[in-house]
């Protein structure tokens, strides 16, 4: 059960959002933030003074057994296809579970919200039996976002985690990422490991990069909105960096055919050879810190 709404800080008023589906709205005077039960699923951030950070697709479903297209979907406890079992959703349960608020404070002038799985989510087939998983959410000047698991079992759990962060850009033709210069990446477009040269990354057609073994922070110029996206990064060892293009976005049914040159995602992950094993008792936290900067 969510925590009774007499104890929700100030700067936290819960509301209904798109598909009626529950929603707090977190308005600090450093920011705005919109963060749905659905999924734990954040879709919305606006620093004070910049325009909104997060990107949404205007054809998202908001449907309790479809992930929100956009925002920072959980990607847990797998990422992508499940190996064992090609029938099981893509990119793993979490960010179509249904979550609740544990707590909220308001901490130097942000606010922050811990969610937990629903009691009922423990019982999916894939979620991970003994897992107490929760994500932490400090909405600011900065956005802050922890995923946390514990092993509270009495063997080894592994798993793989995503914060699959979509940004809204001017246009992605015209951007450009550091980070990642000169790093090997599985390219999945192209099904082959790569290196980058030694240069920002800029797009010129599909691109969905793995980086493995990176704690690299990245930043996103954007020279169209005058300014540039900090994903600093802790816990991580894995960076994808996505855009679907034209062909992919049009396939996408909550997608719109345009909206591809809007957006890019960067995303703060432990996937593939940096997939995480808890022994019993161990702890893990996957955290992304992103910040915006006027240029
Ligand atoms: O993170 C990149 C990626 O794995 C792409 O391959 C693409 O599938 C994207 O995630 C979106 O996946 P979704 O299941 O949300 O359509």
């Amino acid at each position: 059960m969510n925590i009774p709404f007499t104890m929700l800080p100030g700067s936290v008023i819960t509301d209904e959002g798109q598909g009626h589906l529950p929603r707090f709205t977190v308005a600090p005077k450093t920011c705005g933030s919109h963060i749905y039960l659905h999924g734990a699923h954040v879709t919305h951030w606006q620093p004070s003074g910049h325009a909104p950070v997060l990107w949404v697709s205007r054809q998202s479903a908001f449907a309790g057994d479809k992930p929100i297209r956009g925002g920072v979907p959980l990607c847990f406890p797998w990422f992508g296809a499940k190996a064992d079992d090609a029938s099981a959703p893509m990119h793993g349960l979490a960010r179509t579970a249904e979550w609740q608020l544990r707590e909220a404070h308001e901490r130097n002038d942000a606010t922050q919200l811990v969610f937990v799985p629903r009691e009922a989510v423990g019982t999916k087939a894939g979620w991970p039996q003994h897992a107490a998983v929760e994500f932490i959410v400090t909405a600011g000047s900065h956005l802050e976002m922890e995923f946390r698991v514990v092993n509270q079992g009495q063997s080894p759990l592994r798993y793989e985690i995503a914060l699959h962060t979509y940004f809204t850009v001017s246009d992605v033709r015209h951007i450009e990422i550091s980070g990642t210069e000169g790093l090997k990446y599985f390219d999945k477009v192209a099904q082959e490991e790569r290196q980058q040269e030694d240069a920002p990354l800029r797009f010129t057609g599909e691109t969905d990069r793995m980086y493995n073994g990176t704690q690299s922070t990245c930043v996103l110029r954007d020279a169209g909105l005058k300014r540039e996206i900090r994903v600093e990064k802790s816990g991580s060892n894995s960076t994808v960096i996505w855009n679907p293009w034209i062909d992919k976005a049009r396939k996408m049914p909550d997608f719109g055919d345009e909206e591809w040159t809007g957006m890019v995602c960067i995303e703060t992950a432990n996937v593939g050879s940096d997939a995480i094993t808890l022994q019993p008792g161990q702890s893990h936290a996957t955290r992304a810190i992103i910040q915006v900067r006027r240029i």
